[in-house]
């Protein structure tokens, strides 16, 4: 007899989590709710600026619904940014039109001091808002679609709270963690501990896996790469395990390149997210065979569509036929994006 515990889940991208093969690959998108859909720009518009979008649940909820909706992807991404784990930690944050995010930079020891990581989970409660909505409307309208929570890794957070805006190669930040290493590991430890709780609230909220987000992993050297990658993503994924022993977990340390094998046997995800730069048959020799991968068709094909994404896409399915997969670019999906070329790939994965 099979008791309820026993009953395999049928959601497919949780099959794959699970380390089962499914074929076709449960798919999503990396920031598939987001300009290129003309309904995610009329929500936009009525909320003002992106903070408000982010913390108003009932329209980042909405958003996070769109892409379900209209191509019925396998993974709903909660709408929000890895940069309001440092605004709910009291760091000044706008997001500027056209030029991205703007921070108070934090330069010194008393900067880093006035951060609140026991208020993070707190200010960002209409965060968990969204994710009891988005959970209840697709247990209500889609119940095989997966909900993902997400959070910046320590190292790229701490990138941006240090150099204040997006840059080429964060020099801010990464001179930080060579001259005052002490000084950049407080900062790397005080958002392991505001992500573990701002993380444990959106699972305990309704989210059913967590990715992280390492956009510029792929800055440092080895022993760098190592110690404010690895070793602190390895912490994060420990704390949460230890109040949330089966949720599981995406890494996503984008271009990474050689150091792939030491972050995926070293930091205890279930998933590594690969980007654009890799081939994926050399990630999947590299990789332990339970762990799942996930990627990393390059947006810029999806802009082109026609026969470049056919050939892009197929042979990533061939490159990974046979292994738990969950299809998905190797980097967010560009606002230029014809709608009509994501529908086309989602046909094009559904019939393998
Ligand atoms: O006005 C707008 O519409 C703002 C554009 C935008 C959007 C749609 C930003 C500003 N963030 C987001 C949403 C977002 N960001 C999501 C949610 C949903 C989804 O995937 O569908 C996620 C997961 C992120 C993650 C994120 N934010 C990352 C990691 C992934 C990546 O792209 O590398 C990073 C680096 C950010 C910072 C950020 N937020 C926004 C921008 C333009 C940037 C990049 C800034 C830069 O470095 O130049």
């Amino acid at each position: 007899m099979t008791g309820p515990s026993e009953i395999p889940t049928q959601k497919p991208l949780l099959r794959v989590l699970a380390g089962e093969t499914v074929w076709p690959p449960p798919m999503w998108l990396m920031r598939q709710a987001g300009r290129y859909l003309p309904e995610y720009r009329e929500v936009r518009a009525q909320a003002g600026d992106f903070i408000a979008l982010c913390t108003a649940p009932d329209l980042a909820a909405e958003v996070t619904i769109q892409p379900i909706r209209r191509y019925g992807m396998d993974g709903a991404i909660l709408f929000s940014d890895i940069l309001m784990v440092p605004w709910a930690m009291g760091q000044s944050l706008r997001f500027a039109e056209g030029e991205g995010p703007m921070l108070e930079p934090l330069r010194d020891a008393a900067a880093i001091a006035r951060l609140d990581p026991g208020q993070c989970v707190v200010r960002a409660a209409p965060i968990f808002e969204t994710v009891r909505l988005v959970r209840a409307e697709l247990e209500a309208h889609a119940p095989r679609t997966t909900l993902i929570g997400f959070a910046g890794s320590p190292f790229t957070v701490a990138c941006y709270m240090v150099e204040g805006h997006g840059s080429r190669d964060f020099a801010a930040a990464r001179g930080m963690a060579y001259a005052d290493p002490a000084l950049f590991g407080r900062l790397i430890r005080t958002l392991v501990e505001a992500s573990t709780e701002y993380l444990c609230a959106q699972a305990e909220a309704g989210a059913e896996v967590l990715m992280l987000f390492d956009s510029w992993a792929g800055l440092l050297p080895p022993s760098q790469f190592r110690r404010w990658v690895i070793e602190p993503t390895a912490a994060l994924v420990r704390a949460v395990r230890k109040r949330l022993p089966s949720i599981p977990i995406i890494g996503f340390p984008r271009l990474a390149g050689v150091m792939l094998a030491e972050y995926a046997q070293r930091t205890g995800v279930q998933c590594l997210g690969i980007d654009t730069s890799m081939d994926l048959r050399l990630a999947a020799a590299a990789v332990p065979p339970g762990i799942a991968l996930q990627g990393n068709l390059d947006p810029l094909s999806l802009i082109a569509g026609g026969m470049a994404l056919e050939a892009e896409a197929r042979s990533i399915l061939a490159a990974m036929r046979g292994r738990p997969f969950i299809f998905n670019l190797g980097h967010g999906i560009e606002k230029v994006t014809p709608p009509e070329h994501v529908a086309a790939l989602v046909r094009l994965v559904r019939t393998g």
